[in-house]
């Protein structure tokens, strides 16, 4: 049964409600293409002093609010910050990305967990900060990381190529490897009611590598643990699960897992997904960040063929994936000024 449309047009497509106009926010809009962000990033010395610090995160999370009056906040945060709240150290190096404490074998990672949850605290400030100084039509997004793409962080230390390492393990040792993704779970349930304890109204769950798994492991690391967190939030808030690179796996993924919302990168063919998705069944997506750096004609053209192929159903704008910093900002706004003015 359908709740009653939420007065938000974001929070009411994931309620099941088509609108006449898409709502549209992108991922990473939060982020390095963005001056306002650079010049704070700057001020704070790197990402993880601004992730911790309520203040300065709630300022990132209004920006892309303020600038584009986006249809959704997302929470300025990290995919990375459970393992932390698992007791591994987490840090950025400069001009790399993200580092998690070295790692001689998956063992160690899990006999060295420790519930470490209290370095959460500053994120929900800053939800609590934020809550209060959206838009009235602004649904606000928290998020946290599936726990398979977050486990292949926790096992590599940092992003790899093929995730090989935590593909590896899955095979030679999956007693150990389901120990560490049922920490993950739990850890993501408590992380993700907090958030939306704090004043969240939906969130997403980023299964960055999801692609990267045979259909057998696909079900037993993305769907089993996607279907235990969706059964936790049910019922206190809308899920949008982002199984990217899931491909020909994204039904049984929506079926088996009981999100209520599916984002798609834009490998998916927006008529394929149309046709193979229950109807009623939302959907986010799928602009390639790349046709939003080159602009022009082309960009029109890739934003109608989206539109067009979801426009029966409920339909989020979003991109394929994030935001790329080189991203022009003029770009940000053609694609805002066709999403809107296209439908009335
Ligand atoms: O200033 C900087 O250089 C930091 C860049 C940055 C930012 C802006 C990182 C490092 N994380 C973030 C914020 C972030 N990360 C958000 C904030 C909200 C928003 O969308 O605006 C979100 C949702 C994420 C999610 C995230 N982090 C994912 C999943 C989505 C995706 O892009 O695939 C992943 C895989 C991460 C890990 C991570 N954090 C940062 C980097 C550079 C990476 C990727 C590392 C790698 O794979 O090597």
């Amino acid at each position: 049964m359908q709740s009653d449309p939420s007065p938000k047009p974001l929070l009411a497509t994931l309620q099941g409600h088509r609108q006449p106009v898409a709502p549209i926010w992108l991922m990473r809009q939060a982020g390095r293409y963005l001056p306002e962000y650079r010049a704070l990033r700057e001020e704070k010395g790197g990402f993880l002093a601004l992730a911790m610090d309520s203040d300065a995160a709630a300022e990132i999370t209004l920006q892309p609010i303020r600038r584009f009056g986006m249809d959704g906040a997302i929470l300025f945060s990290d995919i990375l910050v459970v393992p932390m709240a698992l007791g591994q150290k987490l840090w950025f190096e400069a001009g790399e990305g993200p580092r998690l404490a070295p790692t001689v074998q998956a063992r160690e990672v899990l006999e060295s967990l420790q519930n470490n949850a209290g370095v959460l605290e500053p994120i929900y400030g800053t939800i609590r900060r934020v809550a209060p100084l959206l838009p009235p039509r602004t649904t606000f997004l928290g998020f946290a990381g599936s726990p398979w793409t977050v486990a292949t962080y926790m096992i590599a230390g940092q992003g790899s190529r093929e995730q090989a390492e935590a593909r590896r393990l899955a095979y030679r040792d999956p007693a150990l490897m389901q120990a560490l993704v049922d920490a993950i779970v739990e850890q993501t349930i408590t992380y993700l009611l907090g958030q939306v304890d704090a004043g969240v109204e939906a969130v997403q769950l980023f299964d960055s590598w999801a692609g990267s798994l045979s259909p057998a492991q696909f079900e037993r690391w993305v769907i089993a643990p996607n279907a235990r967190i969706v059964a936790a939030l049910k019922g206190k808030a809308p899920i949008i699960g982002f199984p990217k690179g899931a491909g020909g796996k994204l039904a049984a993924y929506a079926r088996e897992t009981g999100v209520d919302a599916l984002g798609l990168d834009e490998t998916v063919d927006p008529a394929w997904a149309h046709a193979a998705l229950p109807k009623d069944l939302p959907v986010q997506g799928n602009l390639d960040p790349l046709a939003l750096i080159a602009g022009g004609a082309e960009l029109d053209a890739a934003i109608d063929r989206i539109l067009a192929a979801l426009a029966e159903r409920p339909h989020i704008f979003n991109l394929g994936h994030g935001i790329l910093p080189d991203t022009p900002i003029a770009h940000v706004e053609q694609l805002l000024a066709r999403v809107r003015g296209g439908r009335a």
